[in-house]
């Protein structure tokens, strides 16, 4: 059962998918009903036997509506593979795993797709019926395919991420669409109500970016005068899950909540970084950024719930942009 507390502030999040859900859900637990809005990278979506597959919106709701995983953090909880040990009987590789009953949301999806509904209105009716409280916004109603470029040639992003797990040097990371992704007036109208706005850990090349290259999004976040903040992905010179890190690395950046902070400069008023970094601390705010330093490892509900906290306390500190900018 979800318990929600009453803190009135308002929070637009940029989310992906396992890092990004969990601290959605610690704040989602420590604002009212109706409060978080979670705006999602739709980068990674694809389709599969006909259906159409959004792995971080996926995670995102499963995790809200408090199903999801707690092990590997996508997908369902105690879910089953039988429709899977079929496929495979009937010699189709199944490498990319959808258990029994996430098959359920995915037939409902491309249905209601099908039928003629945005993305945006197709989450919010799943969403919505599985009991989460929060808004979850996908960054845009138009298809975006994340493409990552290799030694090997230029890959879908589920090729490289789950087929090839996420083995190859990454050179570059690139976006195709027939439609230019744009703002949807449910993220725009989220960014411009939010008190606060917070970069997830999530992956800054494949999770976040995605977002920001959306038409109209960078423009709504500069408009804002909520605080933006974001928390690094990178712990201790690694990824906390995925591929971050080396992605980093390969693309020719420190790898570290640094480089983290230089890709966001100009966008993030603070970067919240683990304690184990608390030492770079002072290098980032030579690059104009506030900093706070608190764990930010989410190793159970506790921990969602100490860094929501953490990150809510660092926003309020930091006050509307406007004002700091007045000072
Ligand atoms: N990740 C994997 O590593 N292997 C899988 O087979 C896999 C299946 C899957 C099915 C549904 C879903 O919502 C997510 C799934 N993921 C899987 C996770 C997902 O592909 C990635 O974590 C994200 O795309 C990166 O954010």
């Amino acid at each position: 059962m979800l318990t929600l507390a009453s803190d009135t502030l308002r929070i637009a999040a940029l989310a992906g998918g396992v890092g990004g859900a969990r601290l959605a859900d610690g704040l989602q637990e420590a604002l009212e009903a109706g409060a978080l809005s979670v705006i999602v990278n739709t980068g990674d979506d694809f389709k599969l036997w006909g259906l159409h597959i959004s792995p971080d919106l996926d995670t995102v709701m499963y995790t809200l509506a408090g199903l999801a995983d707690p092990v590997q953090g996508w997908g369902l909880e105690r879910d089953t593979w039988m429709t899977l040990e079929m496929v495979e009987r009937y010699g189709r590789d199944p490498w990319f795993r959808l258990g029994d009953m996430d098959l359920a949301t995915h037939i409902l999806r491309t249905q209601m797709l099908n039928e003629g509904r945005s993305i945006t209105e197709a989450t919010g009716d799943l969403a919505a019926a599985l009991g989460v409280p929060s808004h979850i916004l996908p960054m845009c109603n138009e298809e975006v395919q994340t493409k990552v470029s290799t030694p090997d040639g230029m890959l879908d992003f589920q090729e490289y991420f789950v087929r090839r797990r996420h083995a190859d040097p990454v050179t570059g990371i690139s976006y195709q669409y027939s439609l230019v992704p744009q703002m949807t007036p449910q993220v725009g109208l989220a960014i411009e109500e939010a008190g606060a706005i917070v970069l997830c850990p999530s992956n800054p090349f494949v999770s976040i970016d995605p977002i920001l290259q959306v038409e109209g999004m960078r423009a709504a976040l500069a408009r804002s005068s909520a605080p933006i903040v974001a928390v690094s992905p990178i712990v201790g010179g690694a990824a906390v899950k995925g591929p971050a890190a080396d992605m980093m690395r390969s693309l020719g950046h420190e790898v570290s909540p640094v480089g983290v902070a230089r890709l966001y400069r100009g966008l993030v008023d603070g970067m919240v970084i683990d304690t184990v970094d608390g030492a770079l601390a002072p290098r980032i705010r030579d690059l104009g950024m506030e900093v706070e330093v608190t764990r930010t490892v989410m190793k159970d509900r506790a921990g969602r719930q100490a860094l929501a906290a953490d990150v809510m306390n660092f926003c309020r500190r930091l006050g509307p942009a406007k004002e700091r900018a007045q000072a």
